[in-house]
Protein backbone atom coordinates (compact mmCIF):
# COMPACT_ATOMS: atom_id res chain seq x y z
CA UNK A 1 0.00 0.00 0.00
CA UNK A 2 2.94 2.48 0.73
CA UNK A 3 5.04 1.39 -1.91
CA UNK A 4 1.78 2.32 -3.75
CA UNK A 5 1.10 6.05 -2.76
CA UNK A 6 5.13 6.58 -3.51
CA UNK A 7 4.18 5.32 -6.67
CA UNK A 8 0.88 7.17 -7.28
CA UNK A 9 2.90 10.10 -6.23
CA UNK A 10 5.77 9.89 -8.65
CA UNK A 11 3.39 9.35 -11.26
CA UNK A 12 1.58 12.69 -10.28
CA UNK A 13 4.78 14.60 -10.63
CA UNK A 14 6.20 12.61 -14.12
CA UNK A 15 2.77 13.64 -15.52
CA UNK A 16 3.24 17.42 -14.44
CA UNK A 17 6.71 17.37 -15.95
CA UNK A 18 9.80 19.56 -15.28
CA UNK A 19 11.54 16.08 -14.18
CA UNK A 20 13.78 13.36 -15.70
CA UNK A 21 12.92 10.24 -14.43
CA UNK A 22 15.26 7.04 -14.10
CA UNK A 23 14.40 3.54 -13.02
CA UNK A 24 10.90 4.63 -12.11
CA UNK A 25 11.23 5.79 -8.92
CA UNK A 26 13.60 8.43 -8.80
CA UNK A 27 14.56 12.16 -10.10
CA UNK A 28 17.85 12.76 -11.38
CA UNK A 29 19.19 15.97 -10.96
CA UNK A 30 15.67 17.92 -10.54
CA UNK A 31 12.24 17.64 -9.15
CA UNK A 32 9.48 19.91 -9.65
CA UNK A 33 6.96 19.34 -7.63
CA UNK A 34 2.78 19.72 -8.39
CA UNK A 35 1.22 22.20 -7.10
CA UNK A 36 -1.58 19.68 -5.47
CA UNK A 37 1.60 17.65 -2.77
CA UNK A 38 1.13 18.02 0.39
CA UNK A 39 4.18 19.06 2.92
CA UNK A 40 4.59 15.38 4.34
CA UNK A 41 4.43 14.54 0.25
CA UNK A 42 6.64 16.58 -0.66
CA UNK A 43 9.46 15.59 2.46
CA UNK A 44 8.93 12.10 0.80
CA UNK A 45 9.69 12.51 -2.68
CA UNK A 46 13.00 14.95 -1.56
CA UNK A 47 14.69 11.25 -0.95
CA UNK A 48 13.96 10.19 -4.26
CA UNK A 49 16.08 12.64 -5.94
CA UNK A 50 19.28 11.44 -6.76
CA UNK A 51 22.43 12.31 -8.54
CA UNK A 52 23.51 12.31 -12.28
CA UNK A 53 25.82 9.53 -13.35
CA UNK A 54 28.78 12.76 -13.41
CA UNK A 55 27.45 13.94 -10.17
CA UNK A 56 28.00 11.02 -8.86
CA UNK A 57 31.56 10.12 -10.41
CA UNK A 58 32.29 13.69 -8.77
CA UNK A 59 31.49 12.85 -5.53
CA UNK A 60 33.74 9.59 -5.14
CA UNK A 61 36.39 11.22 -6.13
CA UNK A 62 36.55 13.26 -2.89
CA UNK A 63 39.84 14.85 -3.57
CA UNK A 64 40.45 17.44 -6.17
CA UNK A 65 43.66 19.91 -6.75
CA UNK A 66 43.58 23.35 -7.50
CA UNK A 67 46.70 25.04 -9.24
CA UNK A 68 46.50 29.03 -9.24
CA UNK A 69 49.52 29.46 -11.55
CA UNK A 70 50.06 32.70 -14.34
CA UNK A 71 50.70 35.68 -14.08
CA UNK A 72 50.14 36.44 -10.56
CA UNK A 73 53.49 33.36 -9.65
CA UNK A 74 55.63 36.17 -11.33
CA UNK A 75 54.14 39.47 -10.29
CA UNK A 76 53.39 38.11 -6.97
CA UNK A 77 49.84 39.44 -7.28
CA UNK A 78 46.30 37.82 -6.01
CA UNK A 79 44.16 39.60 -8.78
CA UNK A 80 46.40 41.00 -11.81
CA UNK A 81 44.64 44.23 -13.42
CA UNK A 82 45.55 42.67 -16.76
CA UNK A 83 48.31 45.08 -18.07
CA UNK A 84 51.47 42.67 -17.11
CA UNK A 85 53.27 42.08 -19.53
CA UNK A 86 53.37 38.95 -20.93
CA UNK A 87 57.21 38.54 -21.03
CA UNK A 88 56.99 38.42 -17.25
CA UNK A 89 55.97 34.78 -17.49
CA UNK A 90 58.74 32.38 -17.58
CA UNK A 91 58.71 29.37 -15.39
CA UNK A 92 62.81 28.21 -14.69
CA UNK A 93 62.19 24.87 -14.49
CA UNK A 94 58.13 23.81 -15.10
CA UNK A 95 57.27 20.66 -14.71
CA UNK A 96 53.79 19.34 -14.78
CA UNK A 97 54.00 15.98 -14.06
CA UNK A 98 56.19 16.75 -10.79
CA UNK A 99 51.91 18.11 -9.44
CA UNK A 100 50.29 15.35 -10.46
CA UNK A 101 52.68 12.65 -8.98
CA UNK A 102 52.54 15.00 -5.87
CA UNK A 103 48.71 15.31 -5.81
CA UNK A 104 48.08 11.67 -6.92
CA UNK A 105 50.51 10.35 -3.80
CA UNK A 106 48.57 12.19 -1.62
CA UNK A 107 45.16 10.53 -2.84
CA UNK A 108 43.80 13.67 -5.29
CA UNK A 109 41.76 12.01 -7.95
CA UNK A 110 41.66 15.16 -10.69
CA UNK A 111 43.21 18.57 -10.78
CA UNK A 112 41.67 22.01 -12.37
CA UNK A 113 43.96 24.17 -13.65
CA UNK A 114 43.37 27.66 -13.88
CA UNK A 115 43.83 28.70 -17.81
CA UNK A 116 42.82 32.28 -17.24
CA UNK A 117 42.68 34.08 -14.06
CA UNK A 118 41.31 37.52 -13.83
CA UNK A 119 44.14 38.95 -15.10
CA UNK A 120 43.32 37.79 -18.86
CA UNK A 121 46.46 35.79 -19.36
CA UNK A 122 46.23 32.69 -20.96
CA UNK A 123 48.25 29.33 -20.53
CA UNK A 124 47.33 28.03 -23.89
CA UNK A 125 48.05 29.70 -26.87
CA UNK A 126 44.43 30.95 -27.60
CA UNK A 127 43.35 32.33 -30.83
CA UNK A 128 41.11 34.93 -28.94
CA UNK A 129 44.03 37.05 -27.93
CA UNK A 130 47.67 37.59 -27.98
CA UNK A 131 47.59 38.11 -24.39
CA UNK A 132 49.10 34.47 -23.56
CA UNK A 133 51.60 32.33 -23.08
CA UNK A 134 52.79 32.79 -26.92
CA UNK A 135 53.61 36.20 -26.21
CA UNK A 136 55.80 34.98 -23.41
CA UNK A 137 60.23 33.79 -23.60
CA UNK A 138 58.88 30.86 -21.86
CA UNK A 139 59.56 28.05 -24.13
CA UNK A 140 60.30 30.47 -26.91
CA UNK A 141 56.68 31.68 -26.89
CA UNK A 142 56.24 28.00 -27.70
CA UNK A 143 54.65 26.20 -24.67
CA UNK A 144 51.30 25.21 -23.71
CA UNK A 145 50.93 24.91 -20.07
CA UNK A 146 47.27 23.58 -21.04
CA UNK A 147 48.71 21.16 -22.91
CA UNK A 148 51.56 20.03 -20.37
CA UNK A 149 49.44 20.02 -17.26
CA UNK A 150 46.66 17.19 -19.77
CA UNK A 151 49.46 15.16 -20.50
CA UNK A 152 50.87 14.45 -17.27
CA UNK A 153 47.58 13.97 -16.15
CA UNK A 154 47.26 11.26 -18.85
CA UNK A 155 49.69 9.39 -17.96
CA UNK A 156 49.15 8.87 -14.39
CA UNK A 157 45.64 8.18 -14.61
CA UNK A 158 44.60 11.75 -13.27
CA UNK A 159 41.37 13.39 -14.38
CA UNK A 160 41.54 17.25 -15.54
CA UNK A 161 39.40 20.14 -15.08
CA UNK A 162 39.91 24.07 -15.81
CA UNK A 163 39.42 27.22 -14.19
CA UNK A 164 38.77 29.68 -16.84
CA UNK A 165 37.82 33.13 -15.17
CA UNK A 166 35.01 34.96 -16.72
CA UNK A 167 35.93 37.83 -14.95
CA UNK A 168 38.93 39.26 -17.61
CA UNK A 169 40.68 42.44 -17.08
CA UNK A 170 42.66 42.47 -19.95
CA UNK A 171 39.85 41.60 -22.63
CA UNK A 172 39.35 44.97 -24.32
CA UNK A 173 35.52 43.76 -25.13
CA UNK A 174 35.03 43.23 -21.17
CA UNK A 175 31.66 45.24 -20.34
CA UNK A 176 30.40 44.91 -23.88
CA UNK A 177 28.49 41.74 -22.89
CA UNK A 178 27.73 40.33 -26.11
CA UNK A 179 31.38 40.86 -27.09
CA UNK A 180 32.69 39.29 -24.40
CA UNK A 181 30.48 36.48 -24.51
CA UNK A 182 31.78 35.66 -27.68
CA UNK A 183 35.18 35.86 -26.86
CA UNK A 184 33.83 33.92 -23.62
CA UNK A 185 32.75 30.90 -25.54
CA UNK A 186 35.42 30.71 -28.08
CA UNK A 187 37.97 30.62 -25.20
CA UNK A 188 35.84 27.93 -23.87
CA UNK A 189 35.68 26.19 -27.22
CA UNK A 190 39.41 26.21 -27.53
CA UNK A 191 39.81 24.69 -24.21
CA UNK A 192 37.26 22.13 -24.89
CA UNK A 193 37.92 20.93 -28.35
CA UNK A 194 41.92 20.84 -28.23
CA UNK A 195 42.49 19.33 -25.08
CA UNK A 196 41.17 15.82 -25.08
CA UNK A 197 38.46 14.94 -22.08
CA UNK A 198 37.75 17.48 -19.70
CA UNK A 199 36.27 16.12 -16.45
CA UNK A 200 35.71 19.83 -14.52
CA UNK A 201 34.52 23.23 -15.82
CA UNK A 202 35.00 25.91 -12.61
CA UNK A 203 33.23 29.08 -13.05
CA UNK A 204 33.79 31.93 -10.70
CA UNK A 205 31.62 34.47 -9.70
CA UNK A 206 33.86 37.44 -9.74
CA UNK A 207 32.12 40.28 -11.93
CA UNK A 208 33.56 43.73 -13.19
CA UNK A 209 33.11 46.51 -14.84
CA UNK A 210 34.73 46.96 -18.35
CA UNK A 211 36.57 49.78 -19.66
CA UNK A 212 33.47 51.56 -20.87
CA UNK A 213 32.12 51.55 -17.42
CA UNK A 214 29.10 48.98 -17.78
CA UNK A 215 28.75 45.79 -15.80
CA UNK A 216 29.39 42.81 -18.19
CA UNK A 217 26.59 40.89 -18.32
CA UNK A 218 27.26 36.76 -18.46
CA UNK A 219 25.42 34.58 -21.01
CA UNK A 220 25.26 31.61 -18.31
CA UNK A 221 23.06 29.08 -20.10
CA UNK A 222 24.94 29.73 -23.49
CA UNK A 223 28.35 28.54 -21.48
CA UNK A 224 26.65 25.67 -20.40
CA UNK A 225 25.16 24.96 -23.65
CA UNK A 226 28.76 25.05 -24.98
CA UNK A 227 30.08 22.37 -22.41
CA UNK A 228 27.10 20.33 -22.65
CA UNK A 229 27.60 19.92 -26.32
CA UNK A 230 31.52 19.58 -26.24
CA UNK A 231 32.23 17.76 -23.21
CA UNK A 232 28.57 15.89 -22.35
CA UNK A 233 30.47 14.22 -18.88
CA UNK A 234 32.14 17.24 -17.77
CA UNK A 235 30.42 18.40 -14.66
CA UNK A 236 29.67 22.32 -14.41
CA UNK A 237 30.78 23.65 -11.10
CA UNK A 238 30.21 26.51 -8.53
CA UNK A 239 28.37 29.18 -11.45
CA UNK A 240 27.98 25.64 -13.24
CA UNK A 241 24.77 23.68 -12.21
CA UNK A 242 26.44 20.42 -11.39
CA UNK A 243 28.59 21.53 -8.20
CA UNK A 244 27.87 23.67 -5.39
CA UNK A 245 30.16 26.11 -3.20
CA UNK A 246 29.94 25.75 -0.01
CA UNK A 247 29.79 29.08 0.88
CA UNK A 248 33.19 29.86 2.55
CA UNK A 249 37.05 29.93 1.65
CA UNK A 250 38.13 28.41 5.26
CA UNK A 251 37.26 24.68 4.23
CA UNK A 252 34.67 24.36 6.45
CA UNK A 253 31.63 22.13 5.94
CA UNK A 254 28.52 22.34 7.27
CA UNK A 255 27.18 20.51 10.00
CA UNK A 256 23.82 19.44 8.31
CA UNK A 257 24.91 19.37 4.38
CA UNK A 258 21.73 18.25 1.88
CA UNK A 259 23.06 17.41 -1.17
CA UNK A 260 19.07 17.66 -2.00
CA UNK A 261 18.07 21.56 -1.58
CA UNK A 262 15.76 23.84 -3.43
CA UNK A 263 18.62 26.29 -4.01
CA UNK A 264 18.14 27.14 -7.93
CA UNK A 265 21.77 26.18 -9.77
CA UNK A 266 21.18 27.34 -12.91
CA UNK A 267 21.87 31.31 -13.43
CA UNK A 268 19.22 32.43 -15.16
CA UNK A 269 16.23 34.46 -14.50
CA UNK A 270 14.24 32.33 -12.04
CA UNK A 271 17.59 31.61 -10.17
CA UNK A 272 17.08 35.34 -8.71
CA UNK A 273 13.41 35.26 -7.99
CA UNK A 274 13.64 31.59 -6.76
CA UNK A 275 16.45 31.78 -4.92
CA UNK A 276 15.32 35.45 -3.24
CA UNK A 277 11.67 34.15 -2.47
CA UNK A 278 13.46 31.18 -0.53
CA UNK A 279 15.99 34.01 0.88
CA UNK A 280 18.60 31.31 0.47
CA UNK A 281 22.20 31.84 -1.41
CA UNK A 282 24.92 29.23 -1.36
CA UNK A 283 26.34 31.07 2.17
CA UNK A 284 22.71 29.98 3.61
CA UNK A 285 23.34 28.07 7.04
CA UNK A 286 20.49 25.82 5.72
CA UNK A 287 20.04 24.38 2.30
CA UNK A 288 17.88 21.70 2.83
CA UNK A 289 15.58 21.05 6.09
CA UNK A 290 12.20 20.35 5.74
CA UNK A 291 10.64 23.95 6.68
CA UNK A 292 12.65 25.33 3.22
CA UNK A 293 11.29 21.96 1.00
CA UNK A 294 7.51 22.85 2.04
CA UNK A 295 7.98 25.87 0.57
CA UNK A 296 10.00 24.58 -2.12
CA UNK A 297 8.69 24.19 -6.02
CA UNK A 298 11.79 22.75 -7.21
CA UNK A 299 14.59 20.59 -5.93
CA UNK A 300 17.41 19.97 -7.61
CA UNK A 301 21.08 17.47 -6.32
CA UNK A 302 23.66 19.92 -6.17
CA UNK A 303 26.29 18.99 -3.95
CA UNK A 304 28.86 21.30 -2.21
CA UNK A 305 32.51 21.41 -2.93
CA UNK A 306 34.74 22.84 0.02
CA UNK A 307 37.53 25.32 -1.64
CA UNK A 308 40.94 26.71 0.19
CA UNK A 309 44.06 26.80 -0.17
CA UNK A 310 46.75 25.70 1.76
CA UNK A 311 48.53 28.56 1.49
CA UNK A 312 47.26 31.79 2.86
CA UNK A 313 47.29 33.06 -1.31
CA UNK A 314 45.42 31.41 -3.80
CA UNK A 315 49.04 32.14 -5.70
CA UNK A 316 52.38 31.10 -4.89
CA UNK A 317 54.18 33.85 -2.68
CA UNK A 318 57.53 33.36 -1.90
CA UNK A 319 56.89 35.36 1.63
CA UNK A 320 54.12 32.45 2.31
CA UNK A 321 56.61 29.82 2.67
CA UNK A 322 56.87 29.59 6.08
CA UNK A 323 52.37 29.71 5.90
CA UNK A 324 51.87 26.23 4.76
CA UNK A 325 48.92 24.79 6.76
CA UNK A 326 50.36 22.38 8.93
CA UNK A 327 48.96 18.61 8.80
CA UNK A 328 46.87 18.61 11.72
CA UNK A 329 45.26 21.31 9.79
CA UNK A 330 44.72 19.55 6.51
CA UNK A 331 43.03 16.85 8.24
CA UNK A 332 40.70 18.93 10.15
CA UNK A 333 39.76 20.28 6.26
CA UNK A 334 39.47 16.91 5.45
CA UNK A 335 37.05 16.49 7.99
CA UNK A 336 35.28 19.05 7.87
CA UNK A 337 34.60 18.49 3.90
CA UNK A 338 35.04 14.82 2.67
CA UNK A 339 33.40 13.87 6.42
CA UNK A 340 30.53 16.30 5.80
CA UNK A 341 29.02 15.04 2.45
CA UNK A 342 31.47 18.02 0.61
CA UNK A 343 34.24 16.80 -2.01
CA UNK A 344 37.02 18.97 -0.98
CA UNK A 345 39.03 21.39 -3.73
CA UNK A 346 42.15 21.71 -2.47
CA UNK A 347 44.29 24.52 -3.80
CA UNK A 348 48.42 23.61 -4.21
CA UNK A 349 50.08 26.93 -6.09
CA UNK A 350 53.60 25.58 -8.13
CA UNK A 351 56.21 28.26 -7.41
CA UNK A 352 58.15 30.22 -9.88
CA UNK A 353 59.91 27.17 -10.94
CA UNK A 354 56.82 25.81 -12.30
CA UNK A 355 57.25 23.27 -9.72
CA UNK A 356 54.57 22.17 -6.47
CA UNK A 357 57.49 24.16 -3.66
CA UNK A 358 59.07 21.28 -1.22
CA UNK A 359 57.30 22.48 1.92
CA UNK A 360 53.85 21.84 0.08
CA UNK A 361 54.51 18.50 -1.56
CA UNK A 362 55.93 17.06 1.99
CA UNK A 363 52.41 18.43 3.31
CA UNK A 364 50.73 16.42 0.98
CA UNK A 365 52.77 13.37 1.39
CA UNK A 366 52.28 13.16 5.09
CA UNK A 367 48.71 13.91 4.68
CA UNK A 368 48.51 11.27 1.94
CA UNK A 369 50.62 8.92 4.63
CA UNK A 370 48.08 9.82 7.66
CA UNK A 371 44.57 9.32 5.56
CA UNK A 372 45.95 5.74 4.31
CA UNK A 373 47.08 4.65 7.25
CA UNK A 374 43.92 5.87 9.06
CA UNK A 375 41.69 4.16 7.02
CA UNK A 376 43.80 0.97 6.12
CA UNK A 377 42.59 -0.64 9.57
CA UNK A 378 38.63 -1.06 9.53
CA UNK A 379 37.69 -1.89 13.18
CA UNK A 380 34.27 -2.78 12.40
CA UNK A 381 33.11 -6.37 11.57
CA UNK A 382 30.35 -6.54 8.87
CA UNK A 383 29.96 -2.72 8.39
CA UNK A 384 29.49 -2.90 4.26
CA UNK A 385 26.69 -5.18 4.30
CA UNK A 386 23.51 -2.42 3.23
CA UNK A 387 21.08 -1.75 5.81
CA UNK A 388 17.95 -0.87 4.90
CA UNK A 389 16.89 1.50 7.99
CA UNK A 390 13.39 3.10 8.88
CA UNK A 391 13.17 5.87 11.32
CA UNK A 392 14.26 4.63 14.79
CA UNK A 393 16.12 1.25 13.47
CA UNK A 394 19.29 0.28 15.79
CA UNK A 395 21.52 -1.89 14.19
CA UNK A 396 24.30 -3.74 16.57
CA UNK A 397 27.91 -4.19 14.80
CA UNK A 398 30.60 -6.48 16.41
CA UNK A 399 33.95 -4.63 16.77
CA UNK A 400 37.70 -6.20 16.49
CA UNK A 401 38.04 -7.19 19.69
CA UNK A 402 40.30 -4.68 22.25
CA UNK A 403 40.58 -2.32 19.63
CA UNK A 404 40.70 1.43 20.65
CA UNK A 405 38.84 3.75 18.34
CA UNK A 406 38.06 7.04 17.78
CA UNK A 407 36.76 7.88 14.62
CA UNK A 408 33.38 6.67 12.69
CA UNK A 409 32.30 6.63 9.16
CA UNK A 410 28.85 6.02 8.22
CA UNK A 411 27.67 6.47 3.87
CA UNK A 412 24.30 6.26 2.70
CA UNK A 413 23.83 4.75 -0.85
CA UNK A 414 22.93 8.35 -2.71
CA UNK A 415 22.11 6.20 -5.87
CA UNK A 416 18.56 5.85 -3.83
CA UNK A 417 18.88 9.28 -2.55
CA UNK A 418 20.28 11.28 0.62
CA UNK A 419 17.57 10.40 3.36
CA UNK A 420 19.00 10.57 7.18
CA UNK A 421 18.01 13.57 9.08
CA UNK A 422 19.46 12.55 12.51
CA UNK A 423 21.43 9.46 13.90
CA UNK A 424 23.50 8.36 16.85
CA UNK A 425 26.45 5.80 17.67
CA UNK A 426 26.66 4.05 21.03
CA UNK A 427 29.44 1.70 21.70
CA UNK A 428 29.13 -0.87 24.55
CA UNK A 429 31.33 -0.17 27.04
CA UNK A 430 31.74 -1.59 30.64
CA UNK A 431 28.32 -3.59 30.09
CA UNK A 432 26.59 -0.48 29.08
CA UNK A 433 25.92 1.72 25.99
CA UNK A 434 27.48 5.12 25.94
CA UNK A 435 26.77 7.62 23.48
CA UNK A 436 29.79 8.11 21.44
CA UNK A 437 28.73 10.76 19.00
CA UNK A 438 25.65 11.57 17.11
CA UNK A 439 24.59 14.16 13.94
CA UNK A 440 22.26 14.99 11.56
CA UNK A 441 22.85 14.73 7.47
CA UNK A 442 25.03 11.29 6.24
CA UNK A 443 24.51 12.10 2.67
CA UNK A 444 27.62 10.31 0.69
CA UNK A 445 30.39 10.44 3.79
CA UNK A 446 30.15 10.91 7.18
CA UNK A 447 32.75 11.49 9.40
CA UNK A 448 32.58 11.90 13.18
CA UNK A 449 35.69 11.85 15.70
CA UNK A 450 35.57 11.72 19.12
CA UNK A 451 37.47 10.53 22.61
CA UNK A 452 39.61 6.86 22.62
CA UNK A 453 37.29 4.48 23.57
CA UNK A 454 37.30 0.40 23.16
CA UNK A 455 33.70 -0.91 22.76
CA UNK A 456 33.21 -4.34 21.74
CA UNK A 457 29.78 -3.14 20.09
CA UNK A 458 28.56 -0.28 17.94
CA UNK A 459 25.24 0.22 17.84
CA UNK A 460 23.84 3.06 14.89
CA UNK A 461 20.46 4.00 15.47
CA UNK A 462 18.39 6.22 12.44
CA UNK A 463 16.70 8.86 14.69
CA UNK A 464 14.82 9.98 11.78
CA UNK A 465 15.06 9.68 7.95
CA UNK A 466 12.88 10.65 5.27
CA UNK A 467 12.28 7.12 3.64
CA UNK A 468 14.31 4.13 4.22
CA UNK A 469 17.35 4.84 4.38
CA UNK A 470 19.86 2.97 2.45
CA UNK A 471 23.38 2.73 4.88
CA UNK A 472 25.88 1.66 3.06
CA UNK A 473 29.07 1.78 5.38
CA UNK A 474 29.85 1.59 9.07
CA UNK A 475 32.84 2.19 9.76
CA UNK A 476 35.28 2.60 13.12
CA UNK A 477 39.04 3.58 12.78
CA UNK A 478 41.83 4.72 15.31
CA UNK A 479 42.79 8.22 14.06
CA UNK A 480 46.38 9.32 15.81
CA UNK A 481 47.22 12.76 16.64
CA UNK A 482 48.60 13.99 13.24
CA UNK A 483 52.46 14.82 14.94
CA UNK A 484 53.56 18.48 14.95
CA UNK A 485 54.62 19.93 12.30
CA UNK A 486 54.02 23.51 13.05
CA UNK A 487 57.74 23.30 12.17
CA UNK A 488 57.71 23.63 8.64
CA UNK A 489 60.03 21.05 6.61
CA UNK A 490 62.57 22.51 4.65
CA UNK A 491 65.26 20.42 2.12
CA UNK A 492 67.67 19.26 3.85
CA UNK A 493 71.05 21.16 3.56
CA UNK A 494 74.12 19.43 2.36
CA UNK A 495 76.16 18.71 5.46
CA UNK A 496 79.51 21.04 5.49
CA UNK A 497 82.47 20.12 4.78
CA UNK A 498 84.38 20.20 7.51
C1 LIG B 1 37.87 33.69 -6.22
C2 LIG B 1 38.95 34.44 -7.00
O1 LIG B 1 38.74 35.83 -6.96
C3 LIG B 1 40.23 34.03 -6.34
O2 LIG B 1 41.33 34.72 -6.88
C4 LIG B 1 40.39 32.52 -6.49
O3 LIG B 1 40.56 32.19 -7.85
C5 LIG B 1 39.19 31.81 -5.90
C6 LIG B 1 39.21 30.32 -6.08
O4 LIG B 1 38.01 32.31 -6.45
O5 LIG B 1 36.64 34.15 -6.47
Amino acid sequence: MRRMVVLGLLFLVLLSGGCSQRANTYFEKKLTFPNILTSDQKIKLAAYVVPTQQQYEWQQLELTAFIHFGMNTFTGQEWGNGTEDPALFDPTDFNAEQWVIALQQAGFKMIILTAKHHDGFCLWPTQTTPHSVAASPWRNGEGDVVKEVREACEKHDMKFGIYLSPWDRNAVSYGDSPRYNNLYTNQLTELLTWYGKIDEVWFDGANGEGSNGRVQEYDWIRFYNVIDSLQPWAVKAIMGNDIRWVGNEQGLGRETEWSVTPLHPDINESFKSENGRLRISPTADDLGSRELIREAKTLYWYPSEVDVSIRPGWFYHPEEDDQVKSLQELVDIYFQSVGMNAGLLLNVPPDTRGRIHETDAERLRQLGDYLSSLFRKELVVDGDIIWKARSGASREYLMNEGEAINTVMLREDIQKGQRVESFRVEGWIDEAWTTLTEGTTIGYKRLLRFGDVTPSKLRVTIQETRDIAHISKVGAYYAPQPKNDQQNFRPREKPSEK
